[in-house]
């Protein structure tokens, strides 16, 4: 058969493909007709498209895209099955979205036409999966979003589609394809003026602000710095560790989602605000969109609070009310290098006493948390302590560790810049997974360790990870952190109720699960799986399953942790 003629989908491919988009993540329909034809003919002409991975659930394919590019920066493109495949990927787009990740999320759009067109309405389903707003269900959640309404739009609309995507604050952007509009047959190639479109940088803060800073830095007694999304670039920590070792500042990555300070740094002060909050006189908010929780705990009167950040004000957030005496619009980095600059050849006649007294409260810290893990390590349950001390002994410095939410660096202190990825600050439960999958793919040379909740990884579609791990070749980690609870529920029950009726059955209902064997699901995939109960077990056991992936096996360890 010859094609003689060539299809809108082949131009949309080839527009992905001049972006650097390199994977379409896939979970097809009916209306990926056209799509199917334009790989099966790039198949033959050799023309760059991106490679499409079939994902068999459509949040491990946001979640894999969001892996993706939270470790390469790249932003990766995704296409589901009409209205309903998008309703089920909208759990990990409001992840994607709150933690700024960019992802060109796009998905067929049923046939407009019930006749007449190449396209037209072809089975039952056709009529029922036409929405009058298809976009709606997910405007809030995307920076743009649009229906490609010409074949020859494919080029002019990935082109806007990523310069929105792309630019700051960045996140995901959307964009439905209508099947006869994919299928129109193009006359001449989509116009595209890709090459002269410079995009804007990100905020770069002024140097008012900055000096106002450094004044208030240099006179600080107590300063802090809390942190969220700091790390998302790996630069900024490089230069927040130069900051907080020159200058003395405390460091307490909050609900971190990467990778803020080292776990050694002796200016990591631990990951909850606490004692130092209290005491603080000056509080550097970077990139943290909720610093501390003012129903449990605040910054002292009279303490000055900064906020930096690209988007300080979190527009989309409908409310958010911590105090600020000086906002600064700007990338955690050029802040911080600006600040740097501002810094040097001041004076601060607080510093020497400023690290002498938290490089002995973080050896304290540090001595409390190795004697809190040891401790479990000798007795006869594991616990999260033990179980993150143990990963210690797996990691290297080229680890990636993900985390949803069980990992922390008090008992396994990380060293490199870009090494720890954690869930949105929106929480979307079912994200580490599918993340380690698309961040194997972007690092084939890294060890990907995931530590997941028992409830997090059934939340994942474990099956469907299991699967793409298998047959993409993408062995990970995969550590279960298994109380058989839905930890957090049960202690949202008890804070709310710790006297009520539903502190009486330890506020377990509607918390527990029961834990099935998850080490032999992985087996189905034929992965390596072990189950592990006594503390003595698990290192050697974590070294086994770390072993069978450097192999190219995936491997999963269910550890049991009872509350
Ligand atoms: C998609 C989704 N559904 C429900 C929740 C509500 N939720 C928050 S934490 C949590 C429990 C998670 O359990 P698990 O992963 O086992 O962690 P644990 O709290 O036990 O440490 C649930 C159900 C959520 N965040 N996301
Ligand atoms: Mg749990």
């Amino acid at each position: 058969m010859t094609t003689p003629t060539r299809i809108a989908a082949e131009e949309y491919l080839e527009a992905l493909s001049a972006h650097g988009i390199e994977y379409l993540f896939a979970n097809p329909g009916t209306d990926f007709a056209p799509i199917v034809e334009a790989f099966a003919r790039t198949n033959r002409s050799n023309r760059k498209v991106p490679r499409p991975i079939v994902v068999p659930h459509e949040n491990a394919a946001v979640a894999m895209a969001h892996g993706y590019t939270m470790v390469t920066g790249k932003p990766q493109a995704v296409m589901l099955h009409t209205n309903v495949g998008t309703a089920n990927a909208i759990n990990m787009l409001i992840d994607a979205s709150r933690d700024r990740v960019p992802i060109l999320l796009t998905s067929g759009r049923t046939p407009f036409t019930e006749t007449g067109a190449e396209g037209s309405r072809s089975s039952h389903i056709h009529w029922a999966q036409e929405m009058f707003d298809q976009a709606g269900m997910l405007r809030e959640v995307v920076k743009w979003d649009y229906e490609m309404k010409r074949g020859d739009q494919a080029g002019t609309v990935v082109d806007r589609a990523l310069e929105m995507a792309m630019s700051s604050p960045r996140g995901p952007v959307y964009l439905s394809l209508p099947r006869e509009v994919l299928g129109e047959v193009m006359d001449a190639p989509a116009a595209s003026n890709r090459l002269h479109r410079a995009r804007p940088r990100a905020p770069v803060p002024a140097s008012a602000d900055i000096e106002q800073l450094a004044e208030w830095i240099a006179a600080a007694r107590a300063p802090l710095v809390i942190t969220g999304g700091l790390g998302q670039d790996p630069r900024d920590a490089v230069v927040l560790a130069r900051l907080a070792e020159q200058w003395a500042l405390p460091v307490v990555p909050y609900n971190t989602r990467y990778f803020a300070i080292a776990g050694e740094h002796p200016m990591f002060q631990g990951s909850m605000p606490g004692p130092l909050l209290k005491d603080a006189d000056l509080v550097i908010v970077i990139e943290a969109d909720v610093p501390w929780i003012p129903g449990k705990e605040q910054p002292a009167d009279g303490a000055r609070v900064v906020q930096i950040g690209e988007d300080p004000l979190y527009a989309r957030y409908p409310m958010r009310s911590f105090p600020s005496d000086l906002t600064i619009t700007s990338s955690a980095l050029a802040a911080l290098e600006a600040l740097e600059q501002a810094l040097a050849g001041r004076s601060d006649a607080h510093v020497e006493a400023r690290r002498a007294r938290l490089t002995k409260r973080s050896a304290e810290l540090h001595a409390g948390w190795r004697g809190e893990a040891e401790q479990a390590g000798r007795g006869n349950k594991i616990n999260l302590a033990w179980l993150n001390h143990c990963l210690g002994e797996v990691v290297d410095r080229d680890t990636i560790v993900i985390s949803e939410y069980s990992f922390r660096q008090e008992y396994c202190p990380l060293a490199t810049p870009g090494s720890l990825f954690a869930v949105s600050s929106a929480g979307g439960l079912g994200w580490g997974f599918g993340a380690s999958l698309g961040a194997k793919l972007a690092s084939p040379d890294r060890l990907v360790v995931s530590v997941l909740g028992d409830g997090a990884y059934m939340f994942a579609n474990p099956t469907a990870c299991h699967y793409i791990a298998e047959m993409q070749n993408l062995p990970v980690l995969t550590v279960i952190y298994n109380n058989a609870l839905y930890g957090a529920v049960r202690r949202a029950t008890l804070d709310m109720y710790g006297k009520g009726v539903a502190s009486e059955g330890d506020g377990r209902l509607l918390a527990d699960l029961p834990a099935p064997s998850f080490e032999k699901i992985v087996l189905a995939h034929n992965g390596h799986g072990e189950r592990v109960e006594r503390p003595g077990d698990l290192p050697a056991a974590l070294q086994r399953a770390a072993a069978a992936v450097r192999s190219g096996q995936q491997a999963l360890v269910n550890v049991i942790c009872p509350p």
